[in-house]
């Protein structure tokens, strides 16, 4: 996070992680698709020629809330392919919260997990571990065969602290639901470590709202933190903390 007190300017990075090929890129598409013109810069990719992400992607959103305070948000996704390791771990570098984008796949289980394993090895290499880490859960691709069940889905969702969401990215469909599972979990984070929402006398929820609307949304954010499939939602609230 920075903190430009002196232009009441906030700035928070977030990053979509995950297996190759399991929709990160396709997440922020999807994103800037919905997103209001005037909250959303240019989304800039730098991929293959068959559309594999090289370095990382990066989609810039701004906000304002009403008590004046700006809020940019610069949403990265690190390349899956498992030679891209060094970048992955710079891309995650100074991350607020992170999204974790699975393929819902039976045959990508593994590829799943040594993905996660390589999330909590960076985030180490940073100093940092996935209990601190604000984080959601994405199983996506939802629209094809052979994948892993709901009841499953629901099973290691109830198991885990972290939300976790369905999703078919390539359809915009539960983008937006992670998205603000994601921002609403590092917020509060954020909020509580640095008593934001007293220092600016910034109301979270009417943000919160804010940014739904300004991707589109009609549903109120506790409609759409309700989209979770298990996990906690408020699991980084101090009231909360272990
Ligand atoms: N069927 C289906 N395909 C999807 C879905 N989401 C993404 N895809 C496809 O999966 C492929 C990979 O998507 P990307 O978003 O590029 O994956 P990535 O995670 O960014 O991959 P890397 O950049 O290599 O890490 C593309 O062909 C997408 O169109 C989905 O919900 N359903
Ligand atoms: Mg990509």
């Amino acid at each position: 996070m920075q903190l430009d007190f002196v232009n009441r300017e906030l700035t928070i990075k977030l990053v979509y992680y995950g297996p190759a090929l399991s929709g990160k890129t396709t997440n922020l598409q999807a994103l800037h698709r919905v997103a209001a013109p005037g909250s959303s810069g240019r989304l800039m990719t730098l991929e293959t020629k068959d559309d594999r992400t090289l370095f990382f992607d990066l989609l810039p959103l701004s906000f304002r809330a009403q008590s004046g305070l700006a809020v940019r948000l610069k949403v990265f996704t690190v390349p899956g392919q498992v030679i891209h390791a060094s970048t992955r771990r710079l891309v995650l570098q100074g991350a607020d919260g992170v999204a974790f984008i699975a393929d819902s796949r039976v045959s990508e289980t593994q590829a799943n997990t040594d993905s996660f394993m390589d999330l909590k090895d960076n985030l180490r290499e940073h100093g940092l571990s996935l209990r601190q880490m604000p984080l959601v859960i994405q199983f996506n691709k939802r629209d094809l065969p052979n994948i892993r069940s709901d009841e499953e889905i629901a099973k290691l969702g109830a198991q885990g602290r972290e939300p976790v969401y369905l999703a078919i990215a390539m359809r915009g469909a539960g983008v937006v639901e992670s998205f603000i599972g994601l921002l609403h979990l590092t917020w509060s984070a954020l909020d509580a470590e640095h008593d934001l929402g007293r220092k600016f006398g910034f109301d979270s929820t009417e943000f919160m709202n804010g940014v739904a609307q300004k991707l589109g949304e009609k549903r109120t954010t506790p409609e759409l933190l309700a989209a979770c499939v298990g996990g906690a939602l408020d699991v980084l609230r101090p009231e909360a903390a272990p």
